[in-house]
């Protein structure tokens, strides 16, 4: 191995490392966004890359986090998050995760988080029970996917 190769490998293994480096994103829980949106988490799409963390924030009082579909193999907790805490969670399965907030799921309060563009499983989220003003939400969201 020359310098030059040597130089190359060192650079590309670099490389190689800090695209392994998995990023954390926050999402406000929100009684009112900047669009004028009601009880509503600040993204309603949001997309990440496998191993990414996604930490849930208490902006506003009153909001949990409760995953209501996501891929089959997805090791989800098994309760809603408490309300009022903030929370994260590890997305380690590709694919789409729906979930919901507890006290205003009939209010619209859902939202999605897609893993590593994978959309395979739409159709589970697609025919996924939602209640009150999240059933058109939730279609007005797979329809813009
Ligand atoms: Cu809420």
């Amino acid at each position: 191995m020359n310098r030059f190769t040597l130089l190359f490998t060192l650079i590309a293994l670099l490389f190689t490392h800090n695209n392994a480096i998995s990023a954390t994103y926050d999402v406000d829980m929100l009684n009112k966004r900047d669009d004028g949106e009601k009880m509503v988490y600040s993204e309603d799409i949001l997309y990440i890359d496998l191993n990414d963390t996604v930490n849930w924030l208490t902006t506003s009082p009153g909001h949990n986090v409760e995953f209501i579909s996501a891929p089959e193999t997805a090791d989800l907790p098994k309760k809603p998050s408490k309300v009022n805490k903030e929370f994260s969670y590890t997305f380690d399965v590709p694919g789409i995760y729906l979930y919901q907030c507890s006290p205003h799921k009939s209010m619209g309060m859902i939202a999605l988080v897609i893993v590593g563009e994978d959309l395979s499983n739409i159709d589970d989220i697609a025919s996924t029970r939602v209640v009150g003003k999240s059933k058109k939400k939730l279609e007005a969201l797979l329809a813009s996917l």
